[in-house]
C-alpha cells in the first residue's frame, strides 16, 4: 500500500514534541531532526524549545516542549504510525497514562480537520488547554485557528499560571 494521499497537494499539520527523560533537550533536538527527515515531508518551521511544568501527572521531571509544522503528502493515519515509529526507534517505552517518557510526538492540527476515531482525535482533544503547547504554536503560527475552539493566542490567554520558560532554539 502506498502511503501517498493521490493526486492531492501537500497538508498543513503542527505536531508537539515533549520529553521528560534521559536529556530531554537532546531528546526533543533529535525529535525535531527525525521530523525533518520524515519521508513524503517538508518541514517548514520549528518553535524554540520550551522548559515546562508538568501537567496531568504532576509528579515527574519538568519537559522540554517544542512544535513543528510540517508539509506532508501522508494521510493523517499514515503520519500517526509514523510519529509511534519515532517514538519508539527513540526508546519510549509506554506505561500508564501521561507517564513520564523519552519522547512523545502528538499530531495537533492536520489542515482544518476535525475527525474522532479510536486511534486519532483531531484536533488535539487538550491542546486548547495547554500552554506548553500554545505558546510554541503560537511562536510560529501566530494566526493559526483551532477548529471548534478558536485562535490559539485567545486559547494561550486563557491559560494564566501554567508556568513555561523559552530555553533555546530547536
Ligand atoms: N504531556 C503530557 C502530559 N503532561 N506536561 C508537560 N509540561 N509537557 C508535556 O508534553 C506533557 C505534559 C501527555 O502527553
Ligand atoms: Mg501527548
Ligand atoms: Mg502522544
Amino acid at each position: 500500500m502506498t502511503a501517498r494521499l493521490h493526486s492531492q497537494s501537500a497538508s498543513q499539520v503542527f505536531v508537539a514534541l515533549g520529553s521528560n527523560l534521559e536529556n530531554p533537550l537532546s531528546q526533543v533536538r533529535r525529535g525535531v531532526m527525525l521530523l525533518a527527515a520524515l519521508e513524503e515531508s517538508h518541514l517548514v518551521k520549528r518553535s524554540s524549545l520550551y522548559r515546562t511544568a508538568p501537567m496531568g501527572h504532576t509528579d515527574q521531571p519538568d519537559f522540554i516542549n517544542a512544535v513543528v509544522q510540517l508539509e506532508t503528502c501522508l494521510t493523517p493515519h499514515h503520519l500517526l504510525d509514523a510519529l509511534l515509529e519515532i517514538e519508539q526507534a527513540c526508546g519510549r517505552v509506554r506505561t500508564f497514562p501521561n507517564a513520564p517518557r523519552i519522547l512523545d510526538l502528538d499530531i495537533l492540527l492536520f489542515e482544518n480537520l476535525q475527525h474522532d476515531d479510536a486511534s486519532l482525535v483531531l484536533p488535539h482533544p487538550r491542546m486548547h488547554e495547554r500552554a506548553f503547547v500554545l505558546q510554541p504554536l503560537l511562536e510560529i503560527a501566530a494566526d493559526c485557528v483551532i477548529p471548534g475552539r478558536g485562535s490559539v493566542a485567545a486559547c494561550l490567554a486563557a491559560c494564566a499560571g501554567q508556568s513555561l520558560e523559552c530555553i533555546a532554539s530547536s
